[in-house]
């Protein structure tokens, strides 16, 4: 689908897809084994300007938007879960500077950001909040000049690695939804450790760890937003980034049908190559119309989101829960097609498998995307009424 892609698009395309080639396959397996942080790669995703795709140009950005930005997601799932989470999480992290920071934070915060010197993580879940976003039990205290935060945000992905979090904590805690408030903290802020890191199925490339706050204080200019916006905040910025979790989707699938058919092509039994078995061949053609039309919904609602749209709750939930349902479908099918094969170490549709069930359930369960789209078409159907 490379067709409609204008130069600059063709360029970050080709770029991430030479980097991920050059860089990411040959090592995405020992990361994998290791549990090691991509640093090297996050280093050379920085020289290409990778970080600042989707960062205004005022912030040196390249001022690109949600489009490009999945381009490049795309390509980077292909070779590594992993280190395309530790990316996709780094563009989470920082929508919620991006769309409700003032002037000042972004001019503090976003040009280090769009130069990949400083990583971003975004922490809303917790032991008790996760699907349930408005249980975030993390207080922040407004006392005088500043907020001091308590609590412990869990599963946080690029924790401990990252430069800057954005924290959802609750300013008010009688008020619901309507009590919480997000908030930029900084690595090093005395208060501010971070606890257990996680031993994971897949992505292990990418780092989940808790965050503790222990009489974290933080100037009180650090609130992004108003007080009382943390879940707005937290939502529009799940919108936005959903649809990157999509292109990851689109990605592993790819990279999994492309090693499972070059394999299926190799592989001879009954005398002739196992692709000429018919019954191979339609597994093969059911993943690859899976994997197009889930590319086509993503393509589309990343645009449709760059157009300026307003209310993309519905259009990103459906892209996340399409693409990331085919990404499971299409590994799983991939690890069939080639047999035996396809279940060893040697070759990388194991990993795509583990690495593609996450995409399922990080950034809101797919079971959360149907709440979402569901909402959604039921205030449509009482607007069509009226
Ligand atoms: N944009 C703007 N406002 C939104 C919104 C959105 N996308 N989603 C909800 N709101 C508003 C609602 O309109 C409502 O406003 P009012 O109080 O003025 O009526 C308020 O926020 C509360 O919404 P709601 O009652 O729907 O909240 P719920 O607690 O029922 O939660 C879901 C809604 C399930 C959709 C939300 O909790 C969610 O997305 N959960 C998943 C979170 C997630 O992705 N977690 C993964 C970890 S983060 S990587």
């Amino acid at each position: 689908m490379d067709y409609f892609l204008d130069e600059d698009q063709l360029m970050i395309k080709d770029l991430a897809r030479q980097l991920t080639e050059e860089k990411v396959m040959p090592v995405r397996s020992e990361l994998d084994e290791k549990e090691e942080f991509p640093w090297e790669i996050m280093h050379a995703m920085a020289q290409s300007d990778f970080f600042g795709i989707y960062i205004p140009e005022e912030y040196g950005g390249l001022g690109k938007g949600s489009f490009e930005l999945i381009l490049a997601i795309e390509e980077l799932s292909k070779g590594c879960l992993g280190v395309s989470t530790t990316f996709a999480a780094n563009a989470l992290g920082t929508y919620p500077l991006l769309l409700f920071g003032s002037a000042e934070q972004k001019k503090k915060y976003l040009p280090d950001i769009a130069s990949g010197k400083n990583l971003v993580a975004f922490a809303l879940t917790e032991a008790g909040a996760g699907s349930d976003a408005a249980g975030v039990q993390t207080t922040a205290k407004l006392e005088g000049s500043e907020y001091v935060l308590n609590g412990t945000k869990q599963w946080i992905t690029n924790g401990g690695e990252a430069e800057i979090y954005t924290v959802i904590a609750m300013t008010d805690k009688n008020k619901g939804a309507r009590g919480a408030s997000a908030f930029v903290v900084e690595k090093g802020t005395p208060g501010f450790s971070f606890g257990k890191k996680e031993d994971k199925l897949g992505i292990r490339a990418s780092s989940t760890t808790e965050l503790i706050f222990e009489n974290c204080r933080i100037p009180k200019e650090n609130i992004i937003g108003r007080q009382g916006m943390g879940f707005i905040v937290a939502m529009k910025t799940l919108d936005s980034s959903r649809t990157g979790v999509g292109a990851q989707g689109v990605g592993v699938a790819q990279g999994a049908f492309d090693a499972s058919a070059a394999y299926a092509k190799d592989r001879h039994q009954f005398g002739r190559s196992v692709i000429s078995i018919q019954a191979v061949q339609h597994m093969l053609a059911d993943m690859a119309t899976q994997i197009e039309a889930a590319r086509a919904l993503v393509y589309a609602v990343a645009k449709f989101i760059d157009a300026g749209a307003r209310e993309v709750s519905k259009e990103s939930a459906m892209a996340k829960l399409f693409a990331t349902d085919v990404a499971m479908k299409v590994t799983v099918d991939a690890v069939q097609v080639m047999g035996g094969a396809g279940y060893m170490k040697e070759y990388p549709v194991e990993k795509m498998m583990r690495d593609a069930k996450i995409l399922q359930i990080y950034e809101g369960t797919n079971q959360i995307q149907r709440n979402v789209i569901g909402q959604a078409l039921i205030k449509e159907t009482a607007k069509k009424r009226k």
